[in-house]
């Protein structure tokens, strides 16, 4: 089974969106050899069923953290066919760096600008085609705790993950 890794920063959302991709049957437990805690789930995406990974929140990819080493030991290792990059989009600044490490890396990724209901209530507008055009990655609009966003980010998983065998 493909697989699918939601990764970020701590407190974007990620495990909002990994219950959202993958319903109420979730395993959860700690990574090998660490206390740190992995969620698995599985998600029927188009025709297919991936399994969905939520991974501990990490600010880099130059791990420094457990949490940072787990999220990149499963990104290494366990070759997800597409990786969600979860980001608040109160802080596109702060948080591209990390899509562009994740690129630089030859991952195939989705950038999710979630919490956009808040962004939206701050005034912050953010024009997600050119983010794409300039990223050429698919990049969708989200706000995972009432749901919106999420077929689109579905549509978007599945037309990727055709195109990334
Ligand atoms: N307003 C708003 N709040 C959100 C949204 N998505 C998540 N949250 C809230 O943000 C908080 C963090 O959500 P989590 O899903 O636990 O975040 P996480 O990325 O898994 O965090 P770590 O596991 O610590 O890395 C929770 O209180 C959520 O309810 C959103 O789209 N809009
Ligand atoms: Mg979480």
């Amino acid at each position: 089974m493909r697989k699918i890794a939601i990764v970020g920063s701590p407190n974007v959302g990620k495990s909002v969106l990994f219950n959202n991709l993958t319903g109420s049957y979730a395993t959860v437990s700690n990574y090998p050899g660490t206390t740190v805690e992995v969620s698995r789930g599985k998600a029927r995406i188009g025709e297919e069923e991936f399994e969905v990974i939520d991974t501990p929140g990490m600010y880099s990819l130059l791990c420094i953290t457990e949490e940072e080493m787990v999220a990149r030991k499963i990104l290494w290792d366990e070759k997800p066919a597409v990786i969600l990059h979860v980001i608040d989009g109160k802080n596109l600044e702060r948080m591209l760096p990390l899509t562009l490490q994740f690129l630089e890396a030859g991952l195939s990724v989705v950038l999710v600008l979630n919490i956009m209901d808040e962004a939206e209530r701050q005034g912050i507008k953010i024009d997600s085609q050119r983010l794409e055009k300039e990223l050429a990655i698919p990049v969708v609009e989200a706000v995972s705790t009432t749901g919106k966003g999420m077929d689109v980010l579905r549509g978007r998983i599945e037309e990727y993950a055709r195109i990334k065998p």
